[in-house]
C-alpha cells in the first residue's frame, strides 16, 4: 500500500461542496482509502490575484494506484466537477494536486512528485503540517513543519481556519 498526500483547492460557486464531493469521489475508488483530512482553510489567492478567496485542505490516503494512475483519477474528478482551465493559476471549481507519494521523487512530463511548488505555498504547508509536521519532503530534503517555518510570518497568518477538523 502506498501513502499519499493530496492538496485540494476551490474558489468558485459552492466551494465547500466541491471539496466534500472530491473527497467522496477519491474515497469511493476501490484503490484509494482516505485516512485523514486536515481542517479547511480560507486563503487569499496566490499567483493570479484577481479572483475569489480559496478554500484549501490536504488529505492523507492509502492507495494501490501507481502515481500516474492516481493523477488520471484526480484529473477525472476535476473534469467531473466541471473544472474549466481558462487562466493559468486562475479560478477553478476544484484543483487536486498530488503533494507526495511515499518518499519518492519522480519527474515525468505529466507529473512531478513531490509537487514542485509545495515549499513556497502557505495554503499547502499549513494543512500539510497540521496532518504531519514531520513528513519528510525528499525533493527539498526537509520536513513539512520546517518548510512552513521558513515562510514569511504574514503569509502563514493569513491562512485562516474556516472549518476546524
Ligand atoms: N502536474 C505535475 N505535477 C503534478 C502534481 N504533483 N499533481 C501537472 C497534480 N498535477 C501535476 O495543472 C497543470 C498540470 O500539472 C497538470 O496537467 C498535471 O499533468 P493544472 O491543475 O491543470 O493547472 P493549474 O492548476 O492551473 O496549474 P498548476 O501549476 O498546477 O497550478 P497550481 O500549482 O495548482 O496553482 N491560491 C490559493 N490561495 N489557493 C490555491 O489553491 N491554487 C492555484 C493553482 C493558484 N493560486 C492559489 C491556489
Ligand atoms: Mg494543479
Amino acid at each position: 500500500m502506498n501513502s499519499v498526500y493530496i492538496a485540494l483547492g476551490s474558489n468558485l460557486d459552492n466551494r465547500i461542496e466541491y471539496l466534500t464531493e472530491a473527497v467522496t469521489l477519491l474515497d469511493h475508488h476501490d484503490g484509494i482509502n482516505v485516512v485523514r483530512q486536515s481542517s479547511i482553510y480560507e486563503t487569499a489567492p496566490v499567483g493570479y490575484i484577481e479572483q475569489n478567496d480559496f478554500l484549501n485542505m490536504v488529505l492523507e490516503a492509502r492507495t494501490t494506484l501507481q502515481p500516474l494512475e492516481l493523477l488520471d483519477y484526480c484529473q477525472f474528478i476535476e473534469k467531473e466537477l466541471g473544472r474549466k482551465r481558462v487562466i493559468k493559476w486562475g479560478p477553478r471549481t476544484i484543483d487536486l494536486d498530488i503533494l507526495a507519494y511515499n518518499q519518492e521523487n519522480m519527474k515525468d512530463e505529466r507529473l512531478t512528485i513531490p509537487h514542485p511548488h509545495l515549499q513556497e505555498r502557505a495554503f499547502v504547508l499549513v494543512p500539510l503540517a497540521e496532518l504531519d509536521p514531520n513528513l519528510y519532503i525528499p525533493s527539498v530534503k526537509q520536513e513539512a513543519g520546517v518548510l512552513l517555518n521558513k515562510l514569511p510570518k504574514e503569509e502563514v497568518e493569513s491562512i485562516q481556519v474556516w472549518i476546524e477538523k
